[in-house]
């Protein structure tokens, strides 16, 4: 007599048994693997953005009044990318212009706030590069020129 043993009620039991072991094996390895990853994203430090007139790249913030800079002196890392946010705080129209790597105005190689006319309250950004070479870079409000200057200190 050949004996099958698929046909066991037993055996029947025993397969559905191992099929759901198996199945949860599976969706516990699956969960614990989920949780271990978040916990690590949660427990990575974010990457720190400089910010304020003494950083070294990432974000400056100059506010304009009638008629000056403030800060007058910003520090930036060689060959860093920076936005110079610029706040006009003062009721007259301002703009903030940068000098070129040759230091010199309207040399086509200025940075210049967009838009180039920042009137009363509005503030306006200027992504930046600062030269690979230190050094101190002018800037200055195209209204103002006289009156409303400063400088990067390329460090
Ligand atoms: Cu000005």
């Amino acid at each position: 007599m050949k004996l099958d043993f698929a046909k066991l009620p037993v055996f029947e039991g025993v397969m559905t048994f191992l099929v759901i072991v198996i199945a949860l094996t599976f969706v516990f390895a699956f969960k614990a693997t989920e949780g271990k990853s978040e916990k690590g994203a949660a427990t990575g430090s974010p990457t720190a953005a400089a910010t304020g007139s003494g950083g070294t790249g990432g974000g400056l913030q100059v506010t304009a009044a009638d008629y000056s800079f403030s800060p007058t002196e910003l520090t930036v890392k060689a060959g860093a990318a920076a936005t110079v946010t610029l706040k006009n705080d003062g009721p007259a129209t301002h703009n903030l212009r940068i000098a070129g790597a040759d230091n010199t105005f309207n040399t086509d190689d200025d940075a210049v706030t967009d838009p180039l006319a920042v009137t009363a309250g509005q503030t306006a950004t200027i992504t930046w590069t600062a030269p690979t070479t230190a050094g101190d870079i002018k800037f200055q409000c195209d209204f103002h020129p006289q009156q409303m200057q400063g400088t990067i200190k390329v460090q």
